[in-house]
Parts: structure tokens; C-alpha cells; sequence
């Protein structure tokens, strides 16, 4: 049965009537590009077949009923349209009250309750943006369900909103980007500095994209993620005083390199190189899977797992692990952590020849050395967020 039906199906033993709409909204991928879209850089990522789905219908009156399938036991949560205060121990609704009260402030409001199912099959803490896939979901449901007419790009926006305003996060705006102008086989070239992008297709020729989740229960990722914000900022306002940029995308390495010393901390020189390299790094990336060239794609992402590693540090022993154990197997051209890090998943490219013993060889080393499963599947791209 599919998610869809089964979702269906426990919407209508939860609620006692059938659900009036489905959408879907998948995670996200990314294949080059991290930590650089906060820096004014370019990022290359795309949509996969594990996300999100709604079940949903309207109601007479101003209360939200909703359940997640995959909470079996946390029940029902009603409240008001109007009851939108951040409760951090929410879980997942929280992104749904942070999605109307975001709307709200641009004048959307609300003008009936609803009942909604939702289910999700991503891995649990994946690093595949689950959360950005969540925005998007009841963005898309709610522009859908009441006729506010806003584009794909202020639904985007909307959702990054949610990350830094409702929950005071402070991440760029790759994830939701992804989620919701992904289409089927192709990755998404976006220069977070213009908002230009293009679509390039996501043909790895004779090789699979295969996801690595790591399954390590994550920690102290918000506040990473924010120190390392804040790292970039400081070393670019440093270079700010001796160069005319807007952000450290506007530098190449050699640029940045005859610069380097006004940043006061090493620190943060490290932090910035990366940033600038990581640029770089993907500009060519997209022009090698644009060319076909497999091997020089494959090169950029195992540089630039390096460059997480030592330069950013943003990596760990479970990420480093499953990178190196993918190096060491036959027909992997490049390997390296997708994502904001810490945890989550990496990827790996490997030839469709190899890929039955390559989770089987990558796992034992994995649970060997940190002692759980890691799990392995290859990642299908699709479309962005839509009603089913
Ligand atoms: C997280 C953030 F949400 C993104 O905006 C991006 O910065 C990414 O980490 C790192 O590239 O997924």
C-alpha cells in the first residue's frame, strides 16, 4: 500500500470522514555546496523521494485538529487558528504554527480550522531536511486551501522565516529552495547571492547517488550551526575594511588568499577559506556534471568533505567514518557529508556495478567502529512540494 492510501486510510479512522486534499513535499539533497549559502555562494542540491505528506480537510470551525502517523502515540493536537506561540517541547507542530503565524504577519490569515494527518518516511535526524520539507508542506496546503496567490519564492522565503524569526534559527535558504523548485532528475545551480538558478540534469551516468545516513542522534547542531554563522560574519566584516565585498562569495581563492591575514583569528581564516574554496568548488562541480565528467565531479566532493572536516569542522567521527569506509571500496569516485553536518547523512558516488556490495562493506566498517547501523539508499530526484 502506499503512504498516500495508508495515510488516507488513518485519516479517516482518526477523523471519521475522508480527507479532502494530499500533498506532498519531499527532503532534500545536497550534492555540493555547503555552508555557503549564509556566505553569498553557490549551492547545488535537489529534491528526493523521501518526505512529507498531508491529509486534509476543512472544518466549520476555528480549530486545528492534526496527528502525525509516525507519532503513533502522542495522540491528537487541537488548538485554535489563532493560538500560535511557540512551544518548543511541540515537536512537529511547531512548524505548523510557525507556518501560519509567518503568514499571518504578511497578512494571510487563517479564515477556517482544519482536520490534517501527516506521515513522514525520511530517516529519523537524516540531515535531509525534514523540517524544510514540513514548511513547505503546510505552506503549499494552506497558499492552496485558501486562495492567498503567493509564488513559489515567497513560499520559500516564508519558510526560511520560520527557521529565523519563529524559531531563531539562523540558516540560508538552500533547504526550503530545494524542496520547493525541485524537479524530477535534475539538481538546482542556485547563486544564493542573486537568487539566479538553473536547472542541470542529475545524470551521474554510470554511477548511483547514494545517501549514507548515519543514524547518530544529533546534538548541539542549532547552536554549531549558529557559532559558524556567526565565525563567517565576523571574518568577512574584518575583510570588509580592506576590500570592497558584499560577501565572501565575491572572492576567489587567490583573492582571498593575498587577504587572509586581516582576519585576526586563525580560527576564522580557516572557517572563511573554506567558505571562499567551497565556492569555487561547486561553480566547477556544476560544470563537470554538466560535461559528463564524472571523476572530476566525484574529486570536488571528496575536497570538499575535506575541507568540512578540517577547515570548517563540521564533520565527526560518524561522518568521517562512513566517508572513508565509501573511499575504500571499488568504484566510488567521490564521497562527502551532505548537509548542515554534525550528523545527518553523507553521499557517495559509486558505480551501479558495485553498488550491491557497497552498503553491505561500508556498514561493517561503520558498526565496527561507532557501534550502530548506519542505513544506505540510493536517492531518487524529484519534484518540488505539490497537492497529490
Ligand atoms: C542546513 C541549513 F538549513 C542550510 O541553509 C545550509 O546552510 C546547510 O545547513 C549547510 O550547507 O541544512
Amino acid at each position: 500500500m502506499t503512504l498516500t492510501k495508508e495515510l488516507g486510510e488513518s485519516f479517516q479512522r482518526r477523523f471519521g470522514h475522508a480527507a479532502e486534499h494530499f500533498f506532498f513535499s519531499p527532503g532534500r539533497v545536497n550534492l555540493i555546496g555547503e555552508h555557503t549559502d549564509y556566505n553569498g555562494g553557490h549551492v547545488f542540491p535537489a529534491a528526493i523521494s523521501v518526505g512529507t505528506y498531508a491529509a486534509v480537510s476543512l472544518r466549520d470551525d476555528d480549530e486545528i485538529h492534526a496527528f502525525s502517523a509516525n507519532f503513533k502515540d502522542a495522540g491528537m493536537v487541537t488548538f485554535k487558528t489563532d493560538d500560535l506561540e511557540l512551544r518548543q517541547y511541540d515537536s512537529w507542530v511547531k512548524y505548523v504554527r510557525g507556518v501560519i503565524s509567518e503568514m499571518g504577519k504578511l497578512g494571510h490569515e487563517v479564515p477556517r480550522g482544519f482536520n490534517l494527518a501527516i506521515v513522514g518516511d525520511m530517516p529519523t535526524a537524516s540531515g535531509l531536511s525534514s523540517s524544510a520539507s514540513l514548511e513547505l508542506l503546510i505552506g503549499v496546503m494552506l497558499n492552496d486551501l485558501f486562495d492567498y496567490g503567493m509564488d513559489t519564492l515567497s513560499l520559500v522565503k516564508l519558510g526560511q522565516a520560520v527557521e529565523n524569526d519563529y524559531l531563531g534559527l539562523q540558516t540560508g535558504i538552500m533547504d526550503q529552495f530545494a524542496v520547493a523548485f525541485g524537479q524530477e532528475k535534475q539538481a538546482i545551480f542556485l547563486d544564493t547571492n542573486t537568487m539566479d538558478y538553473e536547472m542541470v540534469p542529475s545524470d551521474f551516468g554510470d554511477y548511483d547517488l547514494v545517501i549514507m545516513t548515519t543514524n547518530k542522534k544529533r546534538e548541539l547542531v542549532d547552536s554549531k550551526y549558529n557559532e559558524r554563522r556567526a565565525e563567517t560574519q565576523k571574518a568577512l566584516e574584518e575583510l570588509q575594511a580592506v576590500t570592497d565585498i558584499k560577501s565572501l562569495g565575491d572572492l576567489t581563492t587567490d583573492e582571498f588568499e593575498k587577504i587572509v591575514d586581516h582576519i585576526s583569528s586563525s580560527v576564522n581564516q580557516r572557517r572563511a577559506r573554506h567558505a571562499v574554496a567551497e565556492n569555487e568548488r561547486t561553480v566547477l562541480a556544476k560544470k563537470a556534471l554538466s560535461d559528463h565528467d564524472m571523476k572530476r565531479f566525484g574529486e570536488l566532493l571528496t575536497e570538499s568533505h575535506n575541507s568540512l572536516r578540517d577547515d570548517y569542522e563540521v564533520t565527526g567521527v560518524e561522518l568521517d567514518t562512513l566517508v572513508s569506509a565509501a573511499m575504500a571500496q571499488p568504484g566510488v569516485l567521490g564521497a562527502r557529508m551532505t548537509g548542515a553536518g554534525f550528523g545527518g547523512s553523507a553521499i557517495a558516488l559509486v558505480a551501479k556495478s558495485e553498488a550491491d556490495n557497497f552498503a553491505a562493506a561500508v556498514g561493517k566498517v561503520y558498526n565496527e567502529k561507532i557501534g550502530y547501523q548506519a542505513s544506505f539508499f540510493v536517492a531518487d530526484i524529484v519534484d518540488g512540494t505539490h497537492a497529490l
